[in-house]
């Protein structure tokens, strides 16, 4: 990296691939060392703590499973698990998933209420049922069954903003369009090719009771597999539901596209589809089974930022807006 200030490099979503590039290289194809990649700021303590316990032996399912906790036990992070915002009758529901690439399986729960870490339920589902997918009153009761405890998700300040908005005369429901946005979705390799996926959200702010968003949604919010690598999603899962955005990218990627190109292409074919998705908020991640990373966002009003632990460094990124 001689004359180029590495931090300033690290910045850029070209940058970040290929430098994840450049350092895989002298391993053999499929020895990077493990790579967190996940969306927004609050990716960043969550890629630590997935590297950390990976570091300690957890495997990498466990890894992303604790990283993705950390955003859903923090009541500053309103977008995901305690204190996420509500749905329109002031309940909090919340929608998780994750998928192992090395045994094509995801467990997936929507609609949760009153269980603060919908990935770790989501994981059991794996382990603990021949399901793949368990929503409302049916994910509760599996939760409590597995030994989470119900608490009260609404803390004083979502609480606050519920009610806010439902005093608010001209307030805007997703019975007409959305906004409030923030999920975190982590993909994740432990540097050997095995890859894994991961999401949760409390979806969009003020949505209509019983909605699912993109997040739980295998090929959607999650998917992963060995031979090629893993992608997650964020933004307006409403509209992103339709692309199958993560297992688009991922058989971009199988056929022969880097995870940045990959990541790219899938929002140019939502925008060939109808030029209205410019205007849209969509971002993507990808990693491939080598450990090379992509990130995209549709538009720079998005301000998509996603966050890297590689190397043992880890750093916040602004993305590259496509349009
Ligand atoms: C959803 N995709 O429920 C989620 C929300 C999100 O950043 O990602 N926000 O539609």
């Amino acid at each position: 990296m001689d004359g180029i200030d590495r931090r300033d490099f690290m910045k850029s979503v070209a940058g970040a691939a290929a430098l994840s590039a450049l350092e895989t290289e002298p391993a053999s194809a499929l020895e990077s060392g493990p790579v967190f990649l996940s969306t927004w700021a609050h990716g960043k303590p969550a890629n630590e703590q997935a590297a950390q316990v990976f570091k300690s032996g957890g495997s990498l399912l466990d890894a992303v499973v604790k990283g993705i906790n950390v955003p859903e036990d923090d009541p500053k992070v309103m977008s995901v698990g305690y204190g996420g915002l509500p749905n329109e009758e002031g309940e909090v529901e919340l929608d998780a998933a994750i998928m192992d690439g090395t045994r094509h399986r995801a467990g997936a729960i929507c609609n949760l209420h009153h269980i603060k870490n919908p990935i770790s339920v989501a994981r059991l589902v794996i382990e603990k049922t021949r399901h793949t997918t368990l929503a409302g009153e049916g994910a509760f009761r599996f939760a409590l069954k597995m030994g989470f405890e119900p608490m009260q998700l609404l803390t004083p300040e979502s609480l606050k903003k519920w009610m806010d908005w439902k005093l608010d005369p001209q307030h805007t429901t997703n019975w007409v369009t959305a906004e409030n946005h923030d999920t975190i979705g982590m993909v994740a390799t432990d540097g050997k090719g095995h890859v894994v996926s991961g999401c949760s959200t409390s979806g969009m702010a003020w949505k209509i009771p019983g909605r699912v968003g993109d997040s739980p949604l295998v090929g959607c919010g999650v998917y992963a597999d060995d031979n090629v690598g893993a992608a997650s999603a964020t933004g307006d899962g409403d509209l992103m539901t339709n692309y199958c955005t993560s297992i688009s990218i991922v058989h971009y990627m199988q056929a022969g596209m880097s995870p940045q190109d990959a990541c790219v292409e899938l929002l140019r074919q939502m925008v060939k589809t109808d030029l209205k998705n410019r205007n849209s908020d969509c971002a993507v991640i990808a990693i491939n089974n080598r450990g090379e990373i992509g990130a995209a966002c549709m538009r720079s009003a998005t301000r998509f930022q996603y966050a890297v632990w590689m190397n043992g460094e880890s750093n916040l990124m602004d993305a590259a807006a496509v349009y």
